[in-house]
């Protein structure tokens, strides 16, 4: 081991920030992204606390595993949006629309984008370019041609399109390995945990509602829907794509508000880019059930000692 590498080593088992770290170490982030990797890659455990504000810091990982994923915060009002369905590399594709996306969270200083999944158009020979039928090309177009900010960060559920079963590529691993602002969360379903706000993200899944989740957003329908029932919160995402059976579809997504400020509510505003983003339908909810809701979730889900 290189003797900055021990030192990057050190400091991120002393729990150093990653402003530190560069300081210290003379290194860009960029640079310390690359060297974390090769320390990865000689078996050492380095994981990453992501925060809603776009920054993250590295941690030894710990062996408790949990099963949901938190976006850590110091505010009581969070907010980000909610991308679905891009299917990159589809003829049908809209990368122009991920590119107003990235417009729109900058005019709005939102650092966080979650994807529900159906990233790439998979091995679908059906509408995909002709240079990019095989999937590691796919990939290679994501990583290439996927808007980047350094105050940005993207979290993926992974959809149907995604995942082939004959595939050899363990899709996590290729977006992390290349971009450190393209984190992969679970194949179909996520867990998410934002302060007092769980949410779980769906792909491919019926939008039947799980006995402890009280917010759901589904990817794969390509529509935008919203249906409250017994407090239940159940949301489709559009498709931040042209593929529609829709004859006035427009690329979409969403932008969510968790606010604690008083009372937890969600604030769900479907933007439609035309190309222009324009609030199409918007909803403020306030979730009454809030204390039944932590204590059923927390008692349910493993929660992470920290
Ligand atoms: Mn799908």
């Amino acid at each position: 081991m290189t003797e900055k590498n021990r030192k990057l080593y050190d400091m991120i088992k002393e729990n150093q920030s990653l402003d530190t770290i560069k300081k210290e170490l003379q290194l860009t982030e960029k640079q310390i992204y690359r060297r974390v990797r090769t320390l990865i890659e000689t078996g050492i455990r380095i994981d990453r606390d992501f925060y809603i504000d776009g920054h993250y810091q590295y941690n030894i990982s710990e062996d408790s595993i949990s099963n949901y994923f938190e976006l850590y915060t110091d505010s009581l009002k969070n907010e980000f949006l909610i991308i679905s369905d891009t299917h990159l590399a589809n003829q049908l594709e809209s990368i122009e629309s991920l590119y107003a996306c990235y417009e729109y969270a900058k005019d709005h200083h939102i650092h966080t984008i979650f994807h529900a999944g159906d990233l790439i158009a998979g091995d679908k020979k059906q509408h995909v370019w002709e240079s990019l039928t095989n999937r590691l090309d796919q990939l290679d177009y994501v990583v290439n041609m996927y808007p980047q900010d350094p105050t940005i960060m993207n979290y993926i559920v992974f959809g149907n399109h995604d995942h082939i079963s004959n595939s050899k590529i363990e899709i996590k691993n290729f977006l992390e390995h290349y971009r450190s602002d393209l984190v992969g969360l679970g194949f179909t379903t996520q867990l998410i945990k934002i302060n007092h706000a769980w949410f779980r993200m769906n792909h491919m899944r019926k939008v039947k509602i799980q006995k402890e989740d009280y917010i759901t957003f589904n990817g794969h329908f390509h529509h935008y829907g919203l249906t409250i029932e017994n407090d239940k919160i159940s949301c489709t995402v559009p498709t931040l794509s042209n593929i529609s059976t829709s004859t006035i579809h427009t690329p979409g997504m969403l932008h969510v508000v968790f606010d604690e400020t008083n009372q937890l509510s969600v604030e769900i505003k479907q933007i439609a880019f035309t190309p222009k983003p324009v609030v199409k339908v918007s909803a403020k909810i306030p979730i009454d059930a809030i204390d039944t809701y932590n204590q059923r979730l927390e008692k349910h889900y493993k929660i992470k000692k920290r």
